[in-house]
Order: structure tokens, then sequence, then C-alpha cells
């Protein structure tokens, strides 16, 4: 069966718990949650994590079994050449995912390390681009 890790970066564990004004009432576990029934939908299977540290983020990527991985990097998107190198060593289809639209925010947030190495960007639909993206990554991982 088709295997997705979906990998959220820093700060989303704070989705719908801070500043709601910006970034909405839904949770990650809401999120979590409707990924999990897409799933099902597609006949893929997922897992599903969130972490806070650059490097443990390149940990998780370095060690799934994954076929594809779609990735919400949040603020390191803009910063981070290692989490870059570290999909490039994987050699595996990433799509690059945001909640909000980068290109309609500040100017340090239209520059993008993943999206050098991603094959479709995603991004200004919030919580809704998790399912189109799994969707998206199924159809692409599909024999
Ligand atoms: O739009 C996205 O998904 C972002 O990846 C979100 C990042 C931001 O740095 C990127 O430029 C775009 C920020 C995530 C922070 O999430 C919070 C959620 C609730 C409260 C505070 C932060």
């Amino acid at each position: 069966m088709t295997h997705i890790l979906i990998l959220n970066g820093p700060n989303l564990n704070l989705l719908g718990i801070r500043q709601p004004e910006t970034y909405g009432t839904v949770t990650l576990a809401d999120i979590e949650a409707t990924c999990r029934r897409e799933a099902k939908t597609l006949g893929v299977s997922i897992d599903f994590a969130q972490d806070n540290h650059e490097g443990g983020m390149i940990d998780l990527i370095h060690n799934s079994k994954a076929d594809g991985i779609i990735l919400n990097a949040g603020a390191y998107t803009h910063t981070s050449i290692a989490l870059m190198d570290a999909i490039s060593s994987v050699n595996k289809p990433v799509l690059e995912l945001h909640l909000s639209n980068i290109h309609q925010r500040e100017d340090f947030r239209h520059h993008s390390y993943i999206s050098k190495v991603a094959f479709a960007m995603i991004c200004g639909l919030g919580a809704q681009g998790y399912p189109l993206a799994l969707r998206a990554m199924a159809a692409h991982l599909a024999p």
C-alpha cells in the first residue's frame, strides 16, 4: 500500500490554540483526523508528524519509510538549506504545503528553499490544502 508522510514544522502544534485571527480555529489534531479520513478514501496509509526542531524534522525525513512526503516546513521553509538537503538526500517526491498564501505575505516569506526540491506546492487554501495535497500525492505515486 502507498505510504505517505505528512510532516509539519515549528509552531504548527499551536494551530487553533494561539493567534486564531491569523491561523484560524482548526487544530492540527483536526487536520490529522481529516487526513486520516481522506487516506482511507484514497486507500493509502499515512504518518502524521509535527516537530518544532530542524534536526528532528531532518531525522523524520531520513528515517521515513514513506513513498512520498507532504511537507509544511513552517518558517524553516524560508531559512533551511539543511531541510532542502535532507529532501534531496532521500530522493522521494515532496509536495510543499502552506496554509497561507506565502506570496501575499511579508517579502521574507516569498522565498522557499523547499520549492527547489518539491515537485509541487499548494498554498493559501488553509486546512483544506491538507486533504487536497494527500489526493495529489496519491495520484502522483499511483502506478
Ligand atoms: O502558511 C503556512 O503554512 C506557513 O508554513 C506557516 C508558518 C509560517 O512561518 C510560514 O511562512 C507559512 C507559521 C506557522 C505558525 O503557526 C502558528 C499557529 C498558531 C499560532 C502561532 C503560530
